[in-house]
């Protein structure tokens, strides 16, 4: 649904009285600045009561007792209760409505009609709410009572109820495992740059990420020279903590056992998927094709004591 359209829809749903509107709306921003929740939390919480406001605003015979619930992804049902004010034996209809929540990803779609019998003043509808692990943000929809025989809306403020679905997922952040640079030996054909996910793993995320020149640098990296470019999209299912981007490094054509190798590049990360993801201020690690001096001395020192072995064997037994 787009924004224009849930505007238009929560205008319809929310009433006329805008004074009103404003007013509690403000209450509701301050209530509903997204609430860090722990995951799987059972939370069911009574915003605002038909009791709150005027009794000219409400609907004579029927109404919710309360307008706005807050109730966590992981509570499982959320019982709402209706008032029959005269008490008398009567039906109404009950149904939610759809709006940012939506059935049945959201929460379970009810429509029913509610009998009441003589001197039964309150009743309840269970309404589920579905648990899931992808990160959302906080989302609405309403119930809403109506007439039986015409299938109208009941008119009055207290006539539909409003429902706050929390979220309770954590989908993390994303940061390189190197939080240096990157010193890749030159002889080793692939450079591993690790990815890692912190402070959350829920639901599946994804993020781009592709090779980069570094222009201004004067021991630049060049893709097809130096190293292959790689460009792609990492998922991380849920629950996976790290994903790996694997960059081809190439031995240059004018190498030979002298050439000292010292070239860098990048890789960045971007676009993160939803886009809650952070990815770290430092999206691009930079990796330096280095030739490993440590490693060349051992190797040749190796080679002399073969040389060594096979003059000596030459000797004695030659
Ligand atoms: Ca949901
Ligand atoms: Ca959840
Ligand atoms: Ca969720």
């Amino acid at each position: 649904m787009s924004e224009v359209n849930r505007e238009e829809l929560r205008k319809r749903l929310e009433g006329e009285s805008l004074i009103e509107r404003i007013g509690y709306r403000q209450k509701v921003a301050i209530l509903s600045k997204k609430e860090v929740i722990a995951k799987g939390a059972k939370i069911r919480r009574e915003n605002r009561l038909a009791s709150d406001i005027e009794d000219k605003m409400r609907h004579p015979q029927f109404g919710f007792h309360c307008l706005h619930y807050s109730v966590s992804e992981a509570a499982g049902v959320l019982r709402v209760k209706i008032i029959n004010k005269t008490g008398n034996e009567c039906t109404v209809g009950v149904k939610t409505i759809d709006a940012e929540a939506e059935s049945p990803g959201d929460y379970i779609a009810v429509d029913q009609v509610i009998e009441f019998e003589q001197g039964t003043k309150e009743a309840e509808i269970s309404i589920v709410i579905v648990d899931d692990d992808a990160w959302e943000p906080d989302e609405d929809f309403f119930v809403q009572l109506y007439d039986v025989g015409t299938k109208q809306d009941l008119k009055g403020e207290d006539t539909r109820c409003r429902v706050t679905i929390m979220d309770d997922d954590r989908p993390g952040q994303l940061v390189f495992s190197e939080k240096k640079s990157l010193k890749h030996p030159a002889d080793a054909k692939e450079c591993i740059v690790g990815v890692e996910r912190i402070h959350g793993c829920d639901g599946v995320i994804t993020v781009k990420y592709k090779t980069i020149v570094f222009d201004r640098v004067k021991n630049k990296a060049l893709p097809d020279r130096d190293f292959t470019h790689v460009e792609g999209t990492l998922t991380f299912k849920h629950n996976e903590t790290r994903q790996d981007i694997i960059v081809p490094i190439l031995k240059r054509e004018d190498e030979d056992e002298n050439t000292v190798r010292d070239e860098i590049f990048g890789v960045k990360l971007f676009d993160a998927d939803p886009s809650i993801v952070k990815i770290s201020k430092k999206d691009t690690c930079i990796v330096e094709i280095v030739t490993d001096a440590e490693r060349k001395k051992q190797a040749e020192a190796l080679q002399q004591l073969l040389d060594r072995i096979n003059r000596e064997e030459h000797t004695s037994w030659g």
